[in-house]
């Protein structure tokens, strides 16, 4: 067994040489931030890995996701699902939007295109589906819904850097897909975040609203913020980018031990993935069905915190059950979401996670079992 604590993740880095080298220029040109050339080849990096025409960067994937909301005019109520981390949610709401809540699938916990049309009225303005740990929304059902009743869709795509249906990336549906390259993500600029988008009109919008919305020297044409991605993150990312395709198969190579292990025990779920999809191994969600398996998601939980070993409860509780909603959602409506919140552990996941910790991991859950 490798030095505890083991952490649910941890965090991928370049060689320090690497990345020293990378920022050396930073020293000549004293531009650290406001789109400065580093900013400028990981924006080129990016389309050509995304095969994307259209990405604009930010600070992080939580004012991408904003910043969209606003670039693209987004009003009155959205449909979303309560399955997700805290920031889809409170983008919404501190935008000014009413999120309303549409169940999510049994099978990869995305949202339930079946549950979105009843909640439409003359009020909706968009949906934002999330690619929850990674795993594809029903696109096409989504975008035909979309389609006929003229609303926006803006993926929540936080988790899904990398992942594939056939040809297209993750970053090709909808209207617009926001991205998170946080510490803990398979791609990680320390902090930042990305919108790809179709229409390209939409980049001086998002420039605008990420810069205090300026749009020249002398003029201010919106009451913008600053959600800036600076040249030391940019430089990480640069960096990233060239090891991430290593970073995804070293995860497979976890996820496959895994999966293998945990799928031998009764009343455990594992996610594996899903049909026609090349997948980026972000998580390892796992659901305990406590009378089948014998134990509880929570006893599952105090059993690995005693060996120094830290899964988390993603994604519990249910955004409608946060103290900061409290009498406006009510969770029972979305019965799956609640079911599988109330029963999902997020076991450690990341590239360098030896195979014997996984092991070890397994081996204290399979012991649990009453
Ligand atoms: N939408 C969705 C669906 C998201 O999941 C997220 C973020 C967003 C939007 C917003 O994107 P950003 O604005 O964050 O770009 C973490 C992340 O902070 C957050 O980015 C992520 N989702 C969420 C699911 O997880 P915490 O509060 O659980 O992280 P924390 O600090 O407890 O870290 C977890 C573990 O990661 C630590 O135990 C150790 C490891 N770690 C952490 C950090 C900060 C590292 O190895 N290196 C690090 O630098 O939220």
């Amino acid at each position: 067994m490798s030095k505890t604590p083991i952490w649910v993740t941890r965090s991928s880095m370049p060689d320090f040489e690497e990345y020293t080298a990378e920022i050396a220029s930073l020293w000549d040109s004293h531009m650290l931030t406001n789109m400065g050339p580093k900013h400028k080849k990981l924006v080129s990096d990016l389309k050509e890995y995304l095969g994307v025409p259209n990405i604009t960067l930010f600070v992080n994937g939580h004012s991408a996701l904003e910043c969209a909301i606003e670039a693209m005019g987004i009003t009155g109520k959205v449909i979303t699902t309560p399955y997700t981390f805290a920031s889809t949610t409170h983008a919404l709401v501190r935008k000014g939007l009413t999120p309303v809540f549409a169940d999510v699938k049994p099978d990869d916990y995305t949202i339930d295109p079946a549950r979105i049309e009843e909640l439409i009225d003359d009020e909706t303005s968009a949906i934002v589906p999330v690619h929850v740990y990674g795993n594809l929304c029903d696109v096409d059902a989504i975008q035909d819904i979309a389609g006929r009743h003229g609303l926006k869709v803006i993926y929540d795509a936080a988790h899904a850097f990398g992942v594939r249906r056939g040809d297209e990336s993750a970053a090709s549906f909808g209207d617009a897909s926001m991205f998170s390259f946080h510490a803990t993500k398979v791609f990680n600029t320390i902090e930042g975040g990305a919108v790809c988008y179709k229409d390209p009109a939409l980049a001086p919008k998002l420039d605008m609203w990420k810069n205090f919305g300026i749009t020249g020297v002398e003029s201010v044409e919106a009451v913008g913020g600053n959600a800036k991605m600076n040249e030391f993150a940019a430089a990480m990312g640069i960096c990233n980018l060239r090891h991430v395709d290593d970073e995804i198969a070293k995860r497979k190579a976890v996820c496959e031990r895994y999966w293998d292990r945990l799928e031998a025990l009764p009343g455990v779920k594992v996610c594996r993935p899903q049909e026609g999809i090349t997948p980026n191994y972000a998580y390892l969600p796992v659901v305990f069905e406590g009378t089948e398996f014998g134990a509880t998601r929570n006893e599952v939980y105090a059993a690995l915190m005693v060996h120094d070993i830290h899964p988390r409860k993603y994604f519990y509780p249910l955004i409608s059950d946060f103290e900061c909603y409290a009498g406006r959602f009510d969770s029972s409506k979305t019965p799956v979401a609640k079911r599988v919140a109330d029963r999902v552990l997020t076991l450690p996941m990341y590239a360098d996670l030896d195979l014997a910790d996984v092991d070890q991991i397994c081996d204290i859950i399979a012991d649990v079992r009453r």
